[in-house]
């Protein structure tokens, strides 16, 4: 993409196509960055958009140096505009990431994407830390210090850690007056963790403390690669588990948590967004029974592929493990052990979502990398 002056009062987009956007003056005016404009300090504006004239238009503009437009607006302002700053801007209103893109994988993704953990990692290291999380949704960390409590540090990291019913951290052991299935031996399915939560917890942090059980193996599924298959391969399935919303429950006793979504959600362009999957606790509305007898289809077909071993990866967490995972496009799981053999002890925490992403945007400023623009998937 490119921009050139369309003329005295046009600024134009050129696209990789060689196809061409004259850009719109309010949109313009809106992203101009002057001290008449915005705030210098916190960059927020300082006038409603709402209020420039509603046929506001450009009556000069000029190119004074490469890479910078001058451009008069119809109400008198003037502003320099940097093509940078535009064509990111523009990139970002044609649905692309500025953050590293998604890299969908199934059950053949032959390295996992480990790092050794620093409690004090430099810019560089967390930069490529959180270039893997964010390309393949999760990353192992190893030599995590086994002191309870330090999945809190580790989230604190990356973001802010979110406090739940469960607390700001939770134990995940086998105990006798479970408040939840993961707190036994049990095997447990691929699941995205809390769908009953709004908003549902973005990023979950697993720590083994110790492990001497032979199974508890982990094991996780990129959900998005199951969704994309299925959109692929069996596109009514598909549009029915984007469009049938679900109500996810959790009861104890101090708790009553519902929510709705459905299984795969999707963004108002149609990308994928979430998956919303929890085998234990869905419950799909009464509808007419050709509509369920579709909906229980459909979500056959996706948990079949989500269980199959094609899409799923399986690993032991070893003392001192940790493993961060974007639950939003992830689904988790572990094989069952055999309490009896010794103690399994985790402790997992939640982070938002948009922690990583956050740090990654700092660190590139920081480390005065060129914005990447790039495509997520
Ligand atoms: O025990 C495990 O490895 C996973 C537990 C789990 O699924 C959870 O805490 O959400």
């Amino acid at each position: 993409m490119s921009l050139k002056v369309g003329g005295p009062n046009e600024l134009t987009l050129v696209r990789a196509d060689g196809s061409e956007l004259p850009i719109h003056p309010l949109w313009l005016r809106e992203r101009c960055k002057d001290a008449a404009s915005i705030d210098l300090q916190t960059q927020q504006r300082l006038q409603d958009p709402s209020d420039f004239a509603i046929d506001l238009k450009l009556v000069a503009v000029s190119q004074p140096s490469a890479g910078t437009y001058k451009v008069r607006f119809s109400d008198g302002h003037e502003a320099s505009f940097s093509a940078e700053d535009i064509l990111a801007e523009a990139a970002l209103a044609s649905n692309s990431h500025d953050c590293p893109a998604s890299r969908l994988w199934d059950g053949k993704l032959a390295q996992l994407p480990r790092a050794r953990w620093m409690a004090d990692p430099g810019e560089t290291e967390l930069m490529s830390w959180l270039e893997a999380f964010l390309t393949w949704g999760f990353l192992l960390f190893e030599g995590v210090p086994r002191e309870p409590g330090t999945v809190l540090k580790v989230g604190a990291k990356f973001g802010f850690v979110r406090e739940t019913n469960f607390g700001n951290l939770f134990n995940v052991r086998s105990t006798p007056d479970a408040t939840d299935l993961a707190y036994t031996s049990m095997s447990l399915d691929p699941h995205t963790d809390n769908p009953y939560r709004a908003p549902v917890p973005g990023i979950q942090l697993l720590h083994c403390l110790v492990n001497e059980t032979s199974g508890g193996l982990s094991t996780l599924v990129d959900g998005f690669a199951v969704a994309q298959a299925l959109r692929e391969q069996h596109a009514e399935a598909f549009d029915i588990l984007t469009s049938t919303p679900v109500r996810f429950k959790y009861i104890a006793a101090d708790t009553e948590l519902t929510a709705s979504a459905p299984p795969i959600e999707l963004d108002i362009t149609g990308a994928l967004k979430a998956i919303h999957f929890s085998p234990r606790l869905d419950f799909v509305p009464l509808f007419e029974p050709a509509k369920l007898d579709a909906y229980f289809r459909a979500r056959r077909l996706f948990d079949h592929r989500l269980r199959a071993p094609d899409f799923e990866i399986r690993f032991l967490l070893k003392d001192g493990d940790l493993v961060m995972f974007d639950n939003c496009r992830l689904l988790h799981g572990r094989t069952g052990f055999d309490p009896s053999e010794g103690l399994r002890h985790l402790q997992g925490c939640y982070i938002d979502i948009d922690g990583p992403r956050s740090l990654y945007r700092v660190l590139r400023r920081r480390l005065g990398r060129a914005s990447a623009v790039r495509r997520s998937a």
